[in-house]
């Protein structure tokens, strides 16, 4: 108890002497145009990142039930005919497992029933898609949040990386394989999840059964369907082309806030 007081007074000590300090300091800066120009714009770039940075946490706008479209388009793959896929498709996805491993402390393998008992989130929302439509409609799922918290993302992840079952066009190397990628700002944004129902039914297959990436700050191809692993990595220079995601490698922008 006492000690505690000691500490207090000492920490108001200090605290005074640096505000002493801070004042001088303060005068001469005042006094000195060159530095109060340095810190001008040091102030400016601070308050242009915090700015961004509370921007890229705002939440996307939800509606109302009313609001929700009656014919939600589904794009790129629908039906995916890889054979992993039709797999899993066939068998009821009993034998799915979602993988996360990458840089993380617990690499996992996740059921859908996992899945479901995992913190939730549901939310009435539109979907952009560059191709100039939008859609409304009310995702379900698990907050990828709290799920990182338990894999334990390590210090070096910077990015998570959405690999899909699909791909898409005539290669059959793997080049084609749809994946994704986000950073962690929107990895940990309350309105993150991977959603397993689409308008309160299981998520239909043209949607991206069993599970899909719901991203709402971004465009439509940010949004991984047909989600088979997610892989924690410090930077994503040395997968398929290089640029984080199947459209960006073909020209698209990495980052498609909105
Ligand atoms: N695995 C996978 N995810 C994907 C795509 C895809 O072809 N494969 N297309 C993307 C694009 S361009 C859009 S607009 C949305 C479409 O989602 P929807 O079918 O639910 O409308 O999924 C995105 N995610
Ligand atoms: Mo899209």
């Amino acid at each position: 108890m006492t000690d505690a007081i000691h500490r207090r007074g000492w920490i108001k000590g200090v605290a005074a002497s640096l505000t002493g300090l801070w004042l001088a300091a303060c005068n001469r800066i005042n006094d000195n145009p060159d530095v109060q120009k340095t810190l001008l714009k040091a102030e400016g770039l601070n308050r242009r990142v915090h700015r961004a940075l509370i921007d890229r946490k705002a939440l996307a706008k939800e509606f109302t039930a009313a609001d929700i479209s009656k014919d939600f388009k589904a794009n790129g793959s629908i039906s995916p005919g890889d054979k992993p896929y039709r797999d899993h498709l066939m068998a009821g996805f009993k034998d799915y497992r979602l993988v996360i491993d990458g840089l993380v402390d617990h690499p996992m393998e996740l059921s859908l029933a996992d899945i479901h008992a995992l913190p939730s989130r549901s939310q009435i929302t539109r979907h952009d898609c560059v191709e100039g439509w939008s859609s409304i409609g009310k995702w379900t799922g698990a907050r990828l949040g709290p799920l990182l918290d338990r894999a334990g993302l390590k210090r070096e992840a910077r990015y998570l990386v959405f690999h899909c079952f699909d791909t898409l066009g005539a290669a059959t190397d793997g080049s084609n394989q749809y994946y994704e990628s986000i950073d962690l700002i929107d990895a940990y944004h309350p309105q993150t999840i991977l959603a397993y129902q689409m308008n309160d039914a299981v998520l239909p297959v043209g949607h991206g059964a069993p599970l899909r990436l719901r991203v709402e700050r971004q465009l439509g191809y940010k949004q991984a369907k047909y989600i088979a692993r997610i892989e924690a990595v410090s930077d994503f220079k040395s997968l398929h082309g290089g640029k984080g995601g199947f459209w960006e490698d073909r020209g698209y922008e990495w980052y498609a806030g909105i």
